[in-house]
């Protein structure tokens, strides 16, 4: 290496936050293209998503995490315990703060549990785009709590203060080799991708209760002579009723779902993707160890 090149840059960097903080939408803007899924429901993230970006400086990976907050339920304790061990995990910490709600207990909990990471912290102050702010008493939170915390200000949405924060990770960031090849914005599986955006537009379809009693199962994929995928794909939710809001009267939402995600993944993956998707019951699935463990990594 000459004297005159900069070596690279290179990190993992835990995004963390409560639920709609915007952690999925800041991640899916720093990496330039869209590897989480998002919605106004809270709890939407239910995995460790890695949104990596790589520039002339180098390489970050982003590890976006499900939104902390107290719950002695199974299903968040399986949620909280991967935020818990991603953080052990990283170089850096971005903890996303939400400055259009007042910072209340649950940012307690956060801020407790990212004060006593060694390295460098972060503190991204989402969402300055909308009034009323509570820009103020967040600041004051964060002097308080978290006083080693740097403070960006920013937008998910429009887009306001993020090359700043990029800037900002790299100049955190230590110096090492690039982890992925440069062209890679994320390592998830198709599988898993594709079962992610379905569960998307099944909750911007549904709303309210049916988000967080849904899981969706890839069953089936085969590639087919004219070079498209199929695929077929459970819904899994709790109740009768809810398979009913689901499918929709004569098979509409179900079809809306279906056209929505089809869609989409005609823009990520090179070949036509068709879903077969189907709906079940199974009342008690939030209760399974087995399963959770293996739907939530
Ligand atoms: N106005 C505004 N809305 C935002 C901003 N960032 C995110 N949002 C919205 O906030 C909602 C939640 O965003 P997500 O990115 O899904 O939040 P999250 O923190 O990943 O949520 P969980 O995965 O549930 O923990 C969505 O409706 C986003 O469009 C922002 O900077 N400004
Ligand atoms: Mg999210």
């Amino acid at each position: 290496m000459g004297e005159t090149e900069t070596k690279k840059k290179s990190a993992v960097v835990a995004v963390v936050g409560r639920p709609s903080a915007g952690k999925s939408t800041l991640v899916n803007l720093l990496c330039g293209q869209k590897v989480a899924i998002t919605s106004p429901v809270p709890q939407t993230t239910r995995n460790r998503i890695r949104g990596i970006l790589t520039t002339v400086r180098g390489q970050l990976i982003f590890i976006d995490t499900p939104g902390y907050h107290k719950s002695e339920r199974k299903f968040n304790l399986y949620l909280k315990k991967l935020v818990e061990d991603t953080i052990q995990e990283v170089d850096i910490v971005l903890y996303v703060i939400d400055t259009s709600r007042p910072p209340g207990e649950e940012e307690e909990l956060i801020a407790e549990r990212v004060s006593s990471f060694q390295g460098p912290l972060l503190a991204a102050l989402n969402k300055i785009d909308v009034t009323p702010s509570y820009r103020e008493q967040v600041e004051t939170f964060l002097n308080l709590r978290l006083p080693q915390a740097s403070r960006w200000k920013i937008s998910a949405l429009t887009g306001e203060g993020i090359p700043l924060l990029t800037q900002a990770l790299f100049d955190a960031a230590p110096e090492g080799d690039l982890l992925y090849p440069e062209e890679y914005y994320t390592d998830q599986d198709p599988d898993f991708r594709i079962s992610e955006i379905i569960r998307e537009k099944a909750v911007w379809e549904t709303r309210q209760e049916i988000p967080h009693s849904l899981y969706v199962e890839i069953s089936d994929m085969e590639k087919r002579e004219n070079g498209s995928l199929w695929v077929r794909a459970f819904l899994v939710v709790e109740r009768e009723s809810q398979k009913g809001i689901l499918i929709g009267k004569g098979g509409a939402k179900i079809k809306t779902i279906r056209l929505a995600a089809e869609k989409e993944l005609a823009e990520i993956f090179p070949y036509p993707v068709h879903l077969d998707l189907r709906v079940k019951v199974d009342p008690k699935w939030r209760q399974k160890d087995t399963l959770l463990s293996r739907l939530f990594r």
